[in-house]
């Protein structure tokens, strides 16, 4: 009798660690607040898009960068010898300033740190440093890696090169002071491209994919998956659409632009859970 009264008191233990640990384990489902390791990686949950609004967008740009402050969107184009970073009412869409990259130069990922904007290069190792206001080069120094998309969380420059890792880098010396390599159910994701650092989340592009990624930035852990296939419908010319490639936020309306590679169209969306 007291064997069995004893098991019973040992359910009851089970059950509710059982219970806590599942309570735990839904309190972090608010995109918006910034999650611990705790709280991202350990299962997927899977996203669509629903496109709120349509920007005009000239398909010559081949988008390496996206990025939205204050009513504009920055945009960095790659391409040798078609590089640039330019800057575009997210209202009208029109492009208000335009600063080319000298043609030796393939211009990838940007972000934005205080009142400059920082460029990578795809192979030479190099990053601009703009003014933000006047897009007029202020300063450029060398990094060791393939810079493919950067962002910025506010302490560190956290950069893509291609591969699966990320890494994060001091914003004056470019030092790296902490490497992730980002998985999906155990598995290396490659390919790694245009980045957006957005209230503890780093979302990814993945070149060649139409799917963006939500990677915990303490792990690694692929623990998003936003679906943006359907875009491509939205498109007013198809037909030379390169990759989807660039994320940007906007932090009034908690809304995303995304676009691609020569697309006709900035998309504003959110994401929806599938
Ligand atoms: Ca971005």
């Amino acid at each position: 009798m007291l064997l069995k009264h004893m098991l019973s008191i040992l359910k009851t233990i089970v059950v509710l660690a059982v219970f806590v640990v599942f309570a735990a384990s839904c309190s972090g489902g608010d995109t918006n607040q910034a999650v611990s390791t705790s709280q991202c990686g350990d299962f997927i949950t899977y996203y669509t898009v629903e496109v709120i609004s349509k920007i005009s967008h000239n398909k010559a740009n081949f988008t390496q960068g996206l990025q939205y402050y204050n009513g504009k969107l920055y945009e960095s184009t790659g391409l040798y010898g078609a590089s640039s970073l330019q800057r575009i009412d997210v209202n009208t869409g029109l492009v208000e300033l335009i600063q080319t990259v000298d043609d030796s130069f393939f211009a990838e990922g940007i972000t934005i740190v205080g009142s400059q904007i920082i460029q990578l290069t795809w192979r030479e190792y190099t990053a601009f440093v703009y003014d933000l206001d006047t897009l007029t080069q202020e300063d450029s120094f060398s990094y060791s890696t393939e810079g493919w998309g950067l962002t910025y969380d506010g302490e560190s420059l956290i950069l893509s090169d291609g591969t699966s890792t990320i890494y994060f880098n001091e914003p004056l010396s470019f030092e790296t002071k902490k490497t992730i390599v980002v998985t999906m159910d155990g598995n290396p994701v490659k390919n790694i491209n245009e980045l957006e650092y957005v209230n503890g989340i780093i979302y990814g592009n993945i070149w060649q994919d139409d799917n963006i990624i939500a990677i915990c930035p303490q792990n690694g852990k692929v623990f998003e998956v936003i679906d943006a296939s359907a875009l491509y419908n939205f498109l007013e010319d198809r037909q030379y659409a390169d990759v989807l490639n660039g994320i940007a936020y906007n932090n009034d309306t908690n809304t995303f632009y995304l676009t691609g590679k020569k697309w006709d169209t900035i998309f504003e969306v959110s994401f929806v859970v599938k």
